[in-house]
């Protein structure tokens, strides 16, 4: 039986993750802030999951969590890097600093901090690191200055680790999603309303349907790496280049 720790497992993708994981037969370890969340999820999937309430930017609470996970959890074989948020929806010149040091403190040096704790034993068991990154990595928008830079250091650090990670078997994938609905834009924005709005008629992607591909990579023969993964609903697409004209 496998482990899967995955970051982020109160709602949206990585609570599908985790749901999805757990019922192809894995362990998993599932963490977020949120505990009464983590023990509903407790209670639907039982003795395989494990809940870990910590904050990812407390690397005390976090190491705290890890050092008493029960001894059955303990043998991580893939990590699930998806906690994140994004925070504003402001162009630069009026967006606030200190929702951009919490997008950077969340998604990028929580995210290589765990890696870099979770690395020699996932070495040692020839296991997987799966990231979240986002088509925001690659597409620039208004309004998603730092949020992407986030993902695009997600992107890359994971196509990095492919590179030192060559000889180990450690698999590394980058999973790229366009719009899902999740309790991303509520976050994001703080409004219900808003959020509404951006999936209301556009038959956005679901955490199960990004779930569903997080195991399927995770779950492929040992010779084989996906490097990186881009997904969109069929209802999102490209816009042109923008021209401010005088
Ligand atoms: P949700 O808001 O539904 O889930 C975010 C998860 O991250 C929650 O479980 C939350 O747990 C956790 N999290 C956030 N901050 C912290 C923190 N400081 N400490 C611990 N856990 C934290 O959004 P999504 O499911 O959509 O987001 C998951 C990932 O997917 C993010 O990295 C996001 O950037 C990425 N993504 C989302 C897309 C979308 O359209 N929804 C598209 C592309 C990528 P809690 O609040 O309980 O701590
Ligand atoms: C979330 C997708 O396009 O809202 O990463 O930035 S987007």
């Amino acid at each position: 039986m496998k482990t899967v720790l995955v970051t982020g497992a109160t709602s949206g993708i990585g609570e599908a993750c985790a749901r999805a994981f757990a019922g192809a037969g894995w362990r998993v370890i599932g963490t977020g802030r949120r505990v009464e969340r983590l023990e509903a999820l407790k209670g639907v999937l039982g003795d395989a999951f494990h809940p870990c309430a910590y904050d990812v930017r407390d690397e005390e609470a976090r190491d705290a969590a890890l050092a008493a996970l029960p001894q059955e959890f303990r043998a991580i074989d893939c990590l699930v890097n998806n906690a994140g948020l994004a925070l504003g929806t402001q162009k630069a010149q009026e967006a606030d600093l200190n929702a951009w040091r919490t997008m950077i403190d969340t998604n990028v040096t929580a995210l290589a901090s765990l890696t870099h704790k979770l690395l020699p034993g996932l070495i040692e068991r020839k296991g997987a690191v799966i990231m979240i990154s986002s088509v925001a990595a690659t597409y620039p928008y208004a309004g998603g200055n730092v949020y992407g830079g986030t993902k695009a250091f997600v992107r890359q650090f994971a196509l990095g680790l492919r590179s030192d990670l060559a000889g180990t078997g450690v698999r590394v994938c980058s999973i790229e999603p366009g719009m899902v609905e999740t309790e991303f834009t509520l976050v994001r924005t703080g409004s219900q309303e808003a959020s509404d709005k951006m999936y209301g008629g556009a038959h956005p992607m679901t955490g199960e349907d990004i779930a569903q591909t997080v195991l399927w990579v995770a779950s492929l023969p040992p010779h084989l790496n996906i490097n990186s993964l881009e997904l969109m609903p069929v209802s999102q697409s490209f816009a042109g280049f923008h021209v401010a004209r005088e």
